[in-house]
């Protein structure tokens, strides 16, 4: 019985059921292993490559990428792997989707805020995904139906209900027109809130899950950026877009994720649906 038939009748699927809890244990072993590997390039002087205005590539996201992707083969040599540097098979019915270093300017400038992220995705829907900060040894978890965790501690979104005191992270690339970054900055600053860019949405997300954050948006990401996180934001009590399927794994989309007592305010004015 395949996958996909499995998640139609709903019934426990042979290959990831009993599977899954050995998938996570792997997936938070590795995502640190993989950490280590980064810090060994933090906070030296290295080579930087553009792929693009402002879009930048460290021989590390490249090391840590293909530690990662040799790592799932060798484990699960029937799942398919789907990273920001070497692509993949993003249609695969069981898929690793891997960011090696969401953040690299932060990382290429030795800014200590950047993160390794995984999602485990069955059939274009997340069950479960890692993000770590390697510098803070943070490692945010979420798996479908269990929660959301920092360090193996549960975490839930910011109480915080009123627009003046909640900051809002606005994520951007240069995939992003100008005006209508403007636009919406201007419009989130009109309802009171605290906007600001970090420069790695993934941690972006999983500070919405944790309350550092009480809304996270950008108009378009990829999905090596915000599939784990937006998982770990629904599994802590917050609100989410819709993310799912295998258009959005391979091309990307608009995100918006909130604590539930901003959402609707917030979905307005960024113009990106909640689920
Ligand atoms: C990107 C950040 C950007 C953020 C994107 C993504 P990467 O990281 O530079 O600020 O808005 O969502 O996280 O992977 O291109 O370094």
């Amino acid at each position: 019985m395949n996958a996909r038939l499995c998640n139609d009748l709903d019934v426990e699927n042979p290959w990831t059921g009993p599977m899954l809890h050995e998938k996570v244990d792997f997936c938070k072993q590795v995502i640190v292993r993989a950490g280590d590997l980064v810090m060994e390039g933090f906070g030296q002087a290295r080579t930087m490559q553009m792929k693009g205005p402002q879009d930048y590539l460290t021989e590390f996201d490249g090391r840590c990428e293909a530690l990662l992707r040799q790592a799932v083969a060798d484990a699960f040599p029937g799942d398919g792997f789907f990273g920001e540097e070497g692509g993949g098979a993003g249609n695969a019915p069981r898929l690793w989707v891997v960011d090696p270093i969401d953040g690299t300017a932060n990382f290429a400038r030795n800014i200590p805020h950047f993160c390794i992220a995984i999602a485990y995705v069955e059939n274009g829907r997340a069950e479960f995904g890692a993000i770590y900060n390697p510098v803070l040894r943070e490692l945010h978890f979420a798996r479908r139906g269990e929660g959301a965790t920092l360090n193996g501690r549960p975490i839930r979104v910011s109480a915080v209900a009123s627009a003046q005191a909640a900051t809002v992270e606005l994520g951007w690339s240069s995939r992003i027109e100008k005006g209508d970054y403007l636009e919406t900055m201007s419009g989130l600053l009109d309802l009171g809130l605290n906007v600001r860019r970090a420069g790695s949405g993934a941690l972006g997300l999983a500070y919405v899950a944790d309350g550092r954050n009480e809304a996270y948006a950008e108009r378009h990401m990829n999905s090596w950026d915000c599939v784990a996180g937006l998982l770990m934001v629904e599994e802590a009590g917050g609100r989410i877009c819709s993310f799912e399927g295998d258009e959005k794994i391979l091309r990307g989309g608009p995100v918006l994720a909130s604590v539930p007592g901003l959402a609707d305010s917030i979905s307005r004015v960024v113009g990106i649906q909640l689920a």
